[in-house]
């Protein structure tokens, strides 16, 4: 029985977001229960899946910083200095995504990330129950219903407060669009995934090199593959689900050996590192890709949203993680700051609702980058200028990826920011094949006038 106190709280999902803000949570005193759908991966025997890697980036590792889990996080992290950036012709160029190594982005195993989230969680006092579907909510009354999906049965609960942690298809977002309408649009990309595998050199080092992200840009379509602690990469493939020009497109593509040949013509290189290509194409259906846009994430202080059930986006920023860590910060933070908890989950909604919309945004905008642009030669120049800029005006001129990636600047400024400097990249290199004759002068002139300081920026 729940005591229904404003200190009490029911957070639906143990996953990535769900767990981390159950130690925030837990650590302010509050009384924190949780339920997860699925069964405790902290036990042996669970069956763990694919290893699933993450790009963890500095918005990401400030939160698990809050939670106390930076440390036992990084120690198993892989640095990835930048994209690797593979030709039709098997040529290999990384580009570095900062400047040194202090700005990269790192490989984390989402099981081990969870693992320790959940462990921390129940040392700060949060109780977690598995087996627990969330599957309909009486708000009035204040009782929620789970499902056991090992024996499909029901077990209820009183709560005073939910929070929806419970990923992309929240079942608590449809309890609270059943009760009011939350403007829910779900825009379907019209491109899926495919994951697949390279293992281990026989001497169990890496094939390919691991401190980088490895892009097969082409065009209309690509191939990535980050690395995996023990010496494997999950490669993913994004294709058109139906054929654009001549594009491949997974309708065309049917069977396994169609797959190798695709492979064979367009990721020539990959394909002697990916021994299961066919078994894996087979086995497992393409996966959906899309962006989730609500226009309220709460209801009154009885329910709030976040994470991929308030904003699922498309993942080619890879920021969905990060993102949904930055929230756990905020709320956690507005639970602190007001007293009740409906001005605390209002005060979170219109603090980070904007910032949603942009990451949402220039995440769908990273997929033209990454499958197209990285070995266009207009491209090129623009990042050239952009680093030279940085270099000329540190505080003011900073790199769209690194506000993103590897600075806490609010999403929403990033935008605001990335689109000014684009603009001025896209002038200053408009019909050049090289940096040769800028007018540096009147370059500074338009930096000065266009961007302030960045706070943040060194
Ligand atoms: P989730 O982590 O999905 O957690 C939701 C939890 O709720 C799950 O444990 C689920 O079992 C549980 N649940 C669901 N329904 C119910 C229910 N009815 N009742 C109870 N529990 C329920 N992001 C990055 O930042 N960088 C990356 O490189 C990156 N790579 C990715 C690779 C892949 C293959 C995928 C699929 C995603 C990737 N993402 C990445 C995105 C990232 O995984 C998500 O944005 C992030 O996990 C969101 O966290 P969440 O807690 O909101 O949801
Ligand atoms: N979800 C990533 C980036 C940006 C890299 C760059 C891109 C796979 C599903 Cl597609 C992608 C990035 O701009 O050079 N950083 O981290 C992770 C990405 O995809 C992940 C592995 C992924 N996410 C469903 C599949």
């Amino acid at each position: 029985m729940n005591t229904s106190t404003n200190r009490s709280i029911t957070i639906i999902g143990a996953g990535l977001a769900g767990s981390l803000l159950a130690i925030l949570l837990a650590r302010q005193g509050r009384d924190v229960v949780v339920y997860e759908r699925r069964g405790d991966p902290r036990i042996k025997g669970y069956e763990r899946g694919r290893s699933i890697n993450l790009a963890l980036a500095e918005r990401g590792r400030n939160a698990l910083r809050a939670a106390g889990a930076e440390d036992a996080v990084m120690a198993h992290a892989v640095m990835m200095r930048g994209r690797m950036v593979h030709a039709l012709d098997g040529r290999q160029q990384l580009l570095r995504y900062g400047r040194d190594d202090s700005e990269v982005i790192w490989s984390v195993h989402r099981a081990d990330l969870n693992v320790v989230l959940l462990d921390l969680a129940e040392r700060a006092g949060a109780r977690i129950h598995f087996y627990r579907r969330l599957h309909t909510v009486d708000f009035d009354a204040g009782h929620a219903r789970f499902i056991d999906d090992r024996d499909d049965q029901p077990h209820d609960i009183r709560f005073s407060t939910l929070i929806g942690a419970d990923g992309a298809g929240s079942a608590l977002r449809a309890a609270m669009q059943r009760r009011e309408p939350i403007d829910e649009i779900t825009e379907f990309l019209d491109h899926s995934y495919k994951e697949l595998e390279i293992p281990p050199a026989a001497d169990g080092g890496f094939r390919i090199e691991p401190h980088a992200l490895h892009i097969w840009p082409r065009g209309r379509y690509m191939c990535i593959a980050l690395p995996n602690g023990e010496g494997t990469f999950t490669v993913t493939l994004f294709l058109p689900n139906v054929a654009e020009g001549d594009a491949p497109s997974f309708a065309a593509v049917n069977s396994g050996a169609e797959a190798e040949a695709l492979f064979a013509r367009d990721f020539a290189d990959a394909l002697p590192l990916i021994p299961r290509l066919r078994q894996d194409w087979e086995e497992h259906p393409p996966g959906l890709l899309g962006t989730l846009y609500l226009d309220r994430w709460h209801l009154d202080g009885r329910a709030v949203l976040l994470g991929d059930a308030a904003h699922a986006m498309v993942p080619f920023h890879g920021q969905g993680m990060n993102c949904a860590f930055e929230d756990c910060v905020a709320l956690a933070t507005q639970m602190q700051a007001h007293a009740d908890l409906g001005d605390a989950f209002a005060a979170f909604e219109a603090q980070r609702l904007p910032d949603a919309r942009a990451i949402q945004q220039m995440a769908l905008e990273n997929y033209i980058e990454m499958r197209d642009l990285v070995d266009d030669p207009g491209f090129l120049l623009q990042r050239e200028l952009e680093r030279l800029l940085q270099a000329r005006h540190p505080t003011r001129f900073v790199p769209h990826y690194t506000m993103v990636t590897f600075m806490l600047t609010p999403y929403a400024e990033a935008l605001r920011r990335s689109d000014i400097q684009r603009g001025i990249l896209a002038e200053a290199t408009a019909g050049r094949s090289s940096l040769d004759g800028i007018d540096w002068k009147a370059l500074d002139r338009t930096v000065y006038e266009q961007l302030q300081p960045l706070q943040g920026a060194h």
